[in-house]
């Protein structure tokens, strides 16, 4: 007799590879028109699971998952961050909770270097200009950015995005500089030539690139809060591949449009997928739609760990991607 397959439910549309596999090995529910589940929707997910796949749009609080059915056992989110997770609650009613770290660390790296370079040289800005017929010829003094090369970038946050971004950026000509909890292996710090600084006001206060590339948890909301931004130097750019909510979004936008700071150049956003109103109107920044790990390969290497995930689980071993509320 064939083994009976647990109940999986997936919150969006994911990879077509991701979604056939899924369907062979579990009893699927696949969401195929991509809405957002309303909390409704998400409340009678949870009550009918064994398994629930969200991604970042799913809020899974503590009061969602106050009323989860007794039969929901693990949380396999499709994604690396898992603040949209009550993970301490998830725990405390036996439900475990999984994540895809690794596979897109090089893609988010890559999108941050994008976002340094398109902030710093006006990228956006000069594309624009030429789409809309305003390339009247060249000229020495229009269209300047600032280089790159010889500056200092200071990361906020030196796991595995952050030292991804430190090494594309070292061989751009940047000097690497972070903040972290702790600072990395001597060997890392060597390879990277970082260095590190355990106060972040200083670091703030001395570079002229700053990236977050830290998770978002209670400790890190408003990292970068009104008081710290001000530290920045006035020809700083501030780039953030990582959530919305470590910087103080209201602040920024302030300070940008009264020139405080040079530029910014955003993936994501404090309040998604609303955005500030005066970052939309501001000519020195880039905002991108949350497009970090937006590649066919990280999306389809996602939903491959979930399903490690889930099958590791349902096989009754500890999966691989745990997620245990001391390591956020
Ligand atoms: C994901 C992300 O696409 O994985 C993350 O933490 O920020 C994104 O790149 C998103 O979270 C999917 O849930």
């Amino acid at each position: 007799m064939a083994a009976r397959k647990p109940k999986v439910i997936i919150t969006r549309k994911l990879p077509d590879p991701v979604e056939t596999r899924l369907r062979e090995l579990f009893d699927t529910e696949l969401n195929l028109s991509d809405e957002p589940m309303s909390p409704d929707a998400l409340l009678d997910a949870l009550q009918r699971a064994e398994v629930l796949v969200p991604t970042i749009t799913d809020r899974i609080d503590s009061r969602l998952l106050s009323r989860a059915g007794e039969g929901l056992k693990l949380i396999a989110n499709f994604g690396a961050g898992v603040d949209n997770i009550d993970v301490a609650t998830a725990n405390a009613r036996g439900i475990t909770v999984t994540n895809t770290p690794g596979v897109l660390t090089e893609d988010t790296a890559d999108m941050t270097m994008a976002l340094i370079l398109a902030s710093a040289r006006r990228v956006v800005e000069g594309a624009q200009v030429v789409q809309n017929g305003g390339f009247q010829g060249w000229s020495p003094t229009w269209m300047l950015g600032r280089r790159i090369y010889g500056k200092r970038l200071g990361i906020v946050g030196m796991g595995r995005i952050g030292q991804a971004v430190a090494k594309r950026a070292k061989a751009f000509g940047l000097q690497i500089h972070y903040h972290n909890r702790k600072p990395v292996s001597p060997r890392i710090a060597e390879e990277l030539e970082a260095t590190y600084w355990e106060s972040l006001d200083q670091m703030l206060a001395r570079m002229d690139v700053v990236s977050v590339n830290c998770p978002h948890t209670p400790a890190t909301f408003h990292l970068l809060s009104a008081r710290r931004l001000k530290l920045l130097q006035p020809h700083a750019i501030l780039v953030n591949t990582a959530r919305g909510e470590v910087i103080d979004e209201a602040g920024l936008a302030n300070m940008l449009s009264r020139g405080e700071i040079a530029g910014a150049g955003l993936d994501v956003y404090e309040h998604e997928p609303a955005i500030n109103p005066k970052l939309l109107k501001l000519p020195n920044v880039v905002l991108l739609p949350h497009m970090g790990s937006a590649t066919v390969e990280s999306r389809v290497d996602m939903g491959e760990k979930v399903i490690i995930n889930i099958k590791t689980f349902m096989d009754g071993h500890r999966p691989p991607d745990r997620v245990i509320p001391a390591m956020l």
